[in-house]
């Protein structure tokens, strides 16, 4: 038996860092439970096979969730504890799915930066978005996976840590893992692959091993992402200047929507609160309402 870390899935099988270092394929017996990457298992080798069998799950430190389409929860990764959120010129850059990453890493209680990506095309980044983020205590770093810019910083970032680079398909993540590791560890959309058509993307999250001390988690793309709640309470926790204010409030169940007395309703109206955030609170409560309800 040795200690492992599940480094990638795949549908019924799993890629294995043993505490030895070794890299091996596994599999885990029965369809319950199913590892995620950043799993900490327990593995054997199987008898006359290259196949090894994870025993058992670690309890997780952290789970990044999301609701998948039967309304049940989909864990996506596990254990990390810092998130890297990207955005970028092109494609055109969804706050609001940023919003919603960052209120996963708040709910989760772990760190988080936002990267703007693709400052080598020449468009000016958003310095309003970006602000608000930095106003609000983020890290926020604007880069470029292509000319390096910005690289070094983003990697300060990820020391010691086991980070999750997450964003909208197409934003650079893998690009930018390439860029810190000097060499193409990840395919990017630019990569053809006579085997398959169209662009070749990310399909499996991945841990990757950084220079120095931390590690990364690459995942898939997303159109769209919301973190799965238990509660719609909890979306409050998700945005950090929302949670702060409502300290203020008249009551304190105040679900900062319609309640007299509410204080972070007093500072979106003085602009202290930035709109668009306060919006993608809205967003995020209705949605959790809806998933409760069963109505998604
Ligand atoms: N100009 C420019 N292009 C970039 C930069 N970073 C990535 N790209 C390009 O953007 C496209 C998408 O890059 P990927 O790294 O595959 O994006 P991704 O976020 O990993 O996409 P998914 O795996 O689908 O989620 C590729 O054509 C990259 O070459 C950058 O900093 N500048
Ligand atoms: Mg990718
Ligand atoms: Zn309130």
């Amino acid at each position: 038996m040795q200690h492992a870390t599940v480094i990638t899935t795949f549908s019924r099988r799993m890629r294995l860092r043993l505490a030895d270092g070794q890299e091996v394929d596994a599999r885990i017996k029965g369809k319950r439970v199913k590892p995620v990457c950043g799993d900490e298992v327990e593995a054997e080798p199987i008898q006359g096979e290259t196949d090894w069998l994870i025993t058992r799950i670690a309890k997780r430190r952290t789970e990044l969730t999301r609701p998948n389409m039967r309304g049940q929860v989909e864990v996506l990764a596990a254990n990390m504890n810092y998130m890297l959120v990207v955005a970028a010129a092109e494609p055109a850059a969804d706050w609001f799915i940023v919003d919603r990453y960052l209120c996963a890493a708040e709910v989760m209680e772990i760190g988080a930066a936002v990267a703007y990506n693709k400052i080598d095309l020449g468009v000016a980044p958003p310095a309003d978005e970006l602000d608000t983020y930095r106003d609000i205590g983020y890290d926020v770093i604007a880069c470029s996976a292509e000319s390096g810019d910005g690289i070094p910083e983003l990697l300060r970032l990820l020391e010691d840590r086991l980070a999750i680079i997450v964003g909208q398909s197409g934003v650079g993540k893998s690009s930018i893992i390439n860029r810190i590791l000097g060499f193409d560890a990840q395919r990017t959309a630019e990569i053809s692959d006579k085997s398959r058509e169209g662009r070749h993307t990310t399909v499996n999250s991945s841990l990757i091993a950084l220079p120095g001390s931390g590690s990364i988690i690459d995942s898939p793309g997303v159109r769209d992402y919301a973190p799965a709640l238990d509660s719609s309470a909890l979306a409050a926790r998700g945005f950090r200047e929302i949670h702060e204010a409502a300290a203020g409030c008249r009551f304190t169940n105040c679900r900062h929507l319609r309640e007299p007395g509410c204080a972070v309703k007093e500072r979106c109206e003085n602009g202290v609160i930035s709109a668009r955030r306060y919006q993608s609170y809205k967003r995020i409560v209705n949605l959790t309402e809806q998933l409760s309800e069963g109505r998604y």
